[in-house]
Parts: C-alpha cells; sequence; structure tokens
C-alpha cells in the first residue's frame, strides 16, 4: 500500500476518503484508533488471540497451551474446552446483543400497532403474510389489531422455553429444521439459549467442546431464525420494506450549506423519527434562521444501512470511519444509541463543536449528551435532539469535508425485492435465479458481511468481492461490508459491465441491477437465511441448504455478533470463510469446526488470511456444490436473444435505476 505524503497514519489505509481527510491539519491533531493501534506498541496476546486464555473463576486467569501439561488450567481445563468455552461465549454475546435490539423493535412495534409512536404500519402485504405464519386470523380485522397480537406473540417467543414455539424457524428448509431436531438443537427462545449457554461454560459445567459447541449451535439458531428474523420482518412492516433506489456514499455527503447530523448505531425506531422530523415546518424553519438550507441527516455503521436501505438517506460512514466523520469538524451533531459506537468519540470532539448524543438508557458515554429517547414520545425526543444540533450551527469552525469523495449507490435488496426483481411484479420467483445458477451464467451465490477493523487491510471486502464477481458469483452484503464494498463503485449497475464476468454481468444488465446487492443492516443477515431457503425451495439445487452453490464470510468481523451470525449459518448448512478466529490456540478444537461440523451440519468454519485466496476458497466451495449437483460442466454460453431479453425485461423493476434519496432526500 502507498504511503500518503505527510501522513503517518496512512501507510495501511486504501480508503481514499480517509487517507484525503487524514492528511488534512484539521485530522492530524485528533487521535483515532490508527494512532492508538500504534502507540499500544506490543503485539496482541497470543493466548487471547488463539482462545486459550481462561478467567472464567477466580483461579485463574490460566493460559492454556495444548499438549504441555504444565500449561493446562488449575481445574483441568485443555485447550479446546477453554477455546470452545471462549467461542460459545462470543456466540451467546452477540446473540444477546442482536435480541436486545430485537426486542426493542417489537416493544416499537407493539407502540405502533397501540397508536403511541407517530409511525405506523407500512407493509400490509408482510403483516398478513407473517400473521398467517404466526396462525392469526386476518380476515376482516384493522391492521393495528393484527399487528397488536402478531406483536405480544412475537414478545413471548424471546423468553419461550419450549422448541416448538420459534416460529419463525418453520420456515427453514425441512431437512434444516429435521437436522436441528435430530442433534437435539431445535432452538427454543433466545434468553433461554444465551442463559443456558452462558450457564454451561461457567467453570465446571460442560467441558465436551463438542458439546458445548452444540449448544453454541442452538443459541445461534434462536438469534438467526429467532430473534434477528423477527426484528427485520417487523422493521419491515412498520417501516416498510426496501425496495432499490439511488443514494449516495462517503464522507463527501456531509454538507456545508445544511445542519449535519448523523446517526449511528443499530435500532432504526429513533433514526426513522429522525427522518420524520427532519422535514417537521417548525425544525426546518429553526435551521432557516441559523443560516443553514436544513437538516442533512447522514447515518453511520448500522443505523445508517436501515435508512438507506428505507428511505436511501445517504451514508456518510461505516464502522472504520466513525472518527473520521466527526474529524471533518463539519457535523453539529453525532447520535447514537447501541453497539459498535467507539468510545473515542466524545474525544475525538473535543476541541470541535460537535455533540455527542446518546439516547438510550442502555449505553451512555463518559463526555456524551444524553437525550432519552421515548419511543411513546418520538417525536418530541427527535426534536429535541434537532434543536441541539440546529444550535451548533453557526459555532462551526475549521472544517473540512472530503467533497470529491462522494459515489452512487443501488441499494434496497431485501429477500423480496430479489424475488420481484428476477421473477416479475406479479409471479415473484426464484426461478430465473436458480435457471441461471444452473445454466452456468451465474456460478453462484456469496454472502459478505459483517464489519471492518483495524488490524487487516481495510481493502479486503473489495478484493474479495472483485474477484468473486469476475468469476460469475453474484455478491449478497450486508452491515459495513456492504457499505465498504458501496464506497469502492461496486453497487451501481453499471459496475457490472466493469467488474462482472460475462454471465453476471449479462443477467445484471438485462435486470439493471449492480453485481453487489445491498441486503441490509447487520440484524437482517436473516434476510440471507430465507433467500437461501427459496433458493432450495424454487428446486433444481438440491434439497436442503447444504447443497446450495452458496457461501459466506466476514472478512473483518469486528463485533461478537458476527460469530453469531457465522455459526447460525454453518449451522444451517451454509459454509462461511473468516480471515482469522480465536481458535487456533487448540488444534483440536480448530479441526472440529473446520471439519468436525461439516459431519453435524454439512458445513463448517474455514479460515484464509489472504483476501484474494479467501476468494478462491469461496470459489472452490461453489464449484464443489456445482459438481456435487452435476451443473458443473461447461455450457455453451447462450446470449440471450430479444424475446428473452424482453421476457427478463418486463421483470426488472421499474425504481432500480433512478429514484429516491440522494441528497434531496
Ligand atoms: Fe483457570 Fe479453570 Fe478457572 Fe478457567 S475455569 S480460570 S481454566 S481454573
Ligand atoms: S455496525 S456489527 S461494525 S457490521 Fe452493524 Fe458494522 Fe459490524 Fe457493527
Amino acid at each position: 500500500m502507498a504511503k500518503s505524503p505527510g501522513c503517518n497514519k496512512c501507510n495501511e489505509i486504501t480508503e481514499a476518503s480517509t487517507r484525503d481527510l487524514l492528511n488534512q491539519d484539521l485530522a492530524k491533531q485528533v487521535r483515532t484508533a490508527y494512532d492508538r493501534i500504534e502507540s499500544r506498541g506490543m503485539a496482541a496476546c497470543l493466548f487471547g488471540s488463539g482462545g486459550t486464555c481462561c478467567r472464567n473463576c477466580n483461579m485463574g486467569p490460566c493460559q492454556i497451551i495444548e499438549g504441555v501439561e504444565s500449561m493446562i488450567g488449575v481445574c483441568g481445563a485443555t485447550a479446546d474446552t477453554v477455546a470452545a468455552r471462549n467461542f460459545a461465549r462470543t456466540i451467546a454475546a452477540g446473540a444477546a446483543a442482536h435480541t436486545d435490539h430485537a426486542r426493542e423493535m417489537v416493544r416499537g412495534f407493539i407502540a405502533t400497532a397501540k397508536g403511541e409512536t407517530p409511525h405506523e404500519i407500512k407493509d400490509v402485504e408482510k403483516l398478513h403474510k407473517i400473521a398467517e405464519l404466526y396462525e392469526i386470523e386476518i380476515e376482516g380485522r384493522d391492521k393495528n389489531e393484527i399487528a397488536l397480537e402478531l406483536g405480544e406473540k412475537a414478545l413471548a417467543e424471546f423468553g419461550s422455553q419450549d422448541e416448538s414455539f420459534l416460529t419463525m424457524t418453520k420456515r427453514a428448509p425441512q431437512k434444516q429444521q429435521d437436522q436441528w431436531k435430530r442433534n437435539g438443537i431445535t432452538p427454543r427462545g433466545v434468553d433461554r439459549e444465551v442463559v443456558e449457554m452462558m450457564h454451561r461454560t461457567h467453570m465446571g459445567v460442560d467441558q465436551d467442546h463438542k458439546n458445548i459447541m452444540m449448544q453454541g449451535a442452538r443459541c445461534s439458531l434462536s438469534d438467526g431464525w429467532g430473534s434477528s428474523m423477527l426484528s427485520t420482518e417487523l422493521t419491515d412492516i412498520m417501516f416498510g420494506t426496501p425496495v432499490p433506489k439511488r443514494s449516495i456514499i462517503d464522507l463527501g455527503v456531509l454538507r456545508e450549506d445544511m445542519v449535519n447530523v448523523t446517526v449511528h448505531g443499530h435500532e432504526p425506531l429513533l433514526a426513522e423519527s429522525l427522518c420524520l422530523v427532519a422535514e417537521d415546518d417548525e425544525i426546518v424553519a429553526l435551521a432557516k434562521k441559523v443560516g443553514a438550507k436544513g437538516i442533512n441527516l447522514a447515518g453511520v455503521c448500522c443505523t445508517g444501512n436501515e435508512i438507506l436501505m428505507r428511505h436511501g438517506v445517504p451514508v456518510a460512514g461505516s464502522f472504520i470511519q466513525q472518527e473520521m466523520v466527526l474529524a471533518t469538524g463539519a457535523v453539529e451533531a453525532m447520535v447514537v444509541d447501541v453497539q459498535c459506537v467507539m468510545q473515542s468519540l466524545p474525544q475525538v470532539v473535543k476541541s470541535m463543536h460537535t455533540d455527542i448524543i446518546t439516547t438510550n438508557y442502555r449505553a451512555k458515554m463518559p463526555d456524551a449528551i444524553h437525550i432519552q429517547f421515548e419511543e411513546h414520545d418520538s417525536y418530541n425526543s427527535a426534536k429535541a435532539i434537532l434543536k441541539h444540533a440546529i444550535n451548533n450551527f453557526k459555532k462551526r469552525g475549521e472544517h473540512y469535508i472530503p467533497k470529491d469523495h462522494k459515489l452512487d449507490i443501488v441499494v434496497g435488496f431485501s429477500h423480496e425485492t430479489i424475488n420481484y426483481m428476477l421473477g416479475g411484479r406479479f409471479r415473484g420467483s426464484y426461478r430465473p435465479l436458480n435457471d441461471n445458477i444452473i445454466n452456468g451464467r451465474i456460478r453462484g451465490v456469496a454472502a459478505i458481511v459483517g464489519c471492518e477493523h483495524y488490524k487487516l487491510s481495510d481493502d479486503a471486502h473489495v478484493t474479495i468481492a472483485k474477484e468473486l464477481i469476475k468469476n460469475n458469483v453474484l455478491v449478497l452484503a450486508t452491515g459495513c461490508a456492504a457499505q465498504a464494498l458501496g464506497r469502492r463503485g461496486l453497487m451501481t449497475p453499471e459496475a457490472a459491465a466493469e467488474f462482472a464476468g460475462p454471465g453476471l454481468a449479462e443477467v445484471c444488465e438485462t435486470v439493471g441491477m449492480p453485481p453487489v446487492l445491498h441486503v441490509g443492516s447487520c440484524v437482517d443477515n436473516s434476510r440471507l437465511l430465507i433467500a437461501l431457503t427459496e433458493m432450495v425451495k424454487e428446486g433444481g439445487l438440491g434439497d436442503d441448504i447444504t447443497e446450495l452453490p452458496a457461501v459466506g464470510t466476514a472478512p473483518l468481523w469486528m463485533s461478537e455478533k458476527a460469530v453469531a451470525i457465522g455459526q447460525y449459518f454453518v449451522s444451517s448448512g451454509a459454509h462461511v470463510i473468516f480471515q482469522d478466529l480465536p481458535i487456533e490456540g487448540s488444534k483440536v478444537f480448530t479441526e472440529y469446526l473446520k471439519e468436525g461440523m461439516k459431519e453435524v451440519f454439512g458445513a463448517g468454519w474455514d479460515t484464509e488470511s489472504d483476501p484474494l485466496k479467501l476468494a478462491k476458497k469461496m470459489i472452490a466451495a461453489i464449484d464443489g456444490k456445482r459438481e456435487a449437483l452435476g451443473i458443473n460442466k461447461k455450457q455453451d454460453r447462450v446470449l440471450y436473444d430479444m424475446a428473452m431479453r424482453r421476457d427478463l425485461e418486463s421483470k426488472s423493476l421499474p425504481g432500480a435505476g433512478c429514484g429516491g434519496g440522494g441528497e434531496s432526500h
């Protein structure tokens, strides 16, 4: 990687907007994660990195070396047990984070159904579909009445003690459900699964790494097919299921002439209220009074993804850029709720006019301002927050907005959109996707999900994605990974011609979709479970998820949630490859995750630190499935004739190449 002149923070950074910003005098005065990593000056602890440091009781901490008798735990715990316990606790923590987010969304959904929020039930078609799944009567009933019953049933599922109660699991392919039953891991309510996971990894309880991971799998399933899926579906019903829209991304979305308010975190209830209030006459008038044209809302991290997917609100930055967004000096307020919010933020802005505003009683920070977001009074809470930001506008001092760094993206690819886009408005279906996989135009499907961090090169996502699409693999992306790919220009329909292999490019060009589809936030990985299930149901690609030419990665994972997500994919039959995992301190446990799990779930974990090799491993995994399905033989490339093009074009989305979002949200 090239080193930027004058910027000693930039030698490991390939992201152009970040490099530009860090070269400015203003940003050079700010201490960021890049400085903190450098000044730590010591390598990460080998035991922590390898997963064999245990501090589960006060006889430790114990650092274990596999195979060395003098280096097992005081209690006798071995490396495989300790690595498994740590890994399983990571899953439990990730599942808990998704769950607490999901519970808030369900509570907000119930409040909306009761008319206690400024929101309304928007997607009635989806409400009816999910209500039917929950065996709720819909005939002749008002949408709010149905929503209330659905919300109450959903809320009860978090604490269900019985495996027959997680309604969403009924959506999984029958073979996956059978496998879960056979292995005794059909999930119960996520509260129970997380608690049992924490208990079983307490000192002196479950000491068999395979048995520990059975509960790890069960816990992850209660997240993926339970709380995360509930959160995504109920959020869609309340705020609308995403459809394709154009927007813009990167630090250049900040505006000179508007009050810049960035929204960071995960739960869209707050951000949705801010979207409403940003257009309130009183707020716009107040903004004009201080000399601004209005409020420029911009997203950060997964809250950014939520309002990007549904409203086309621009995204200023992802996880790794949260400090950069502030280092512009051009943000009047950063409003945060839960998860992935770095404690450094108030320090970054300590000599600026920017306020960091925490809004959730569960997530307060030293040196931030707290304005409690009350879901029952969310309009007024959002107004109070925006008034605060408006008051800061005139105090904006030295600043630098990297205006040249702003890219177009097309987003909004919910599972329904993919269905509708490829299958047609009136007969949505995965048939064309399956057919294009069978005929080889599309080699397979890959998910690139998860976070970013500062340990490995920041271009891993784009390296992997470019290699995949060049080889005709359709990429579905979520979370901060999706934003990284958007910033590198892979989320426009035009990117297909430039970067995709001929088969994938032909399909994308015909339908008008990008070769990398933005599917949502990190909680929305549940959309991918449904997409895989639909591919199985459509037929021609095997009887269950294990047979699909599909594979996932979260290369730059940072959050515990990414491990929970990885495990729910593996437990559901989809192979996943990360760049690193804290398991290598135990060969026995590593071997179990990579090979042993395949015997149980038909899919396993893998690791590969080099992004290009990782992409090649993903392609090899896809090819392996194609071979097993007997669809690996080279087929003559059939070019679309006019009739075939017309047929596909009649199915393309009117909004795919236009509309929505952008700067005029
Ligand atoms: Fe050490 Fe065992 Fe206690 Fe862990 S549980 S800290 S290995 S004594
Ligand atoms: S925000 S969990 S850094 S994707 Fe969902 Fe991004 Fe990972 Fe947080």
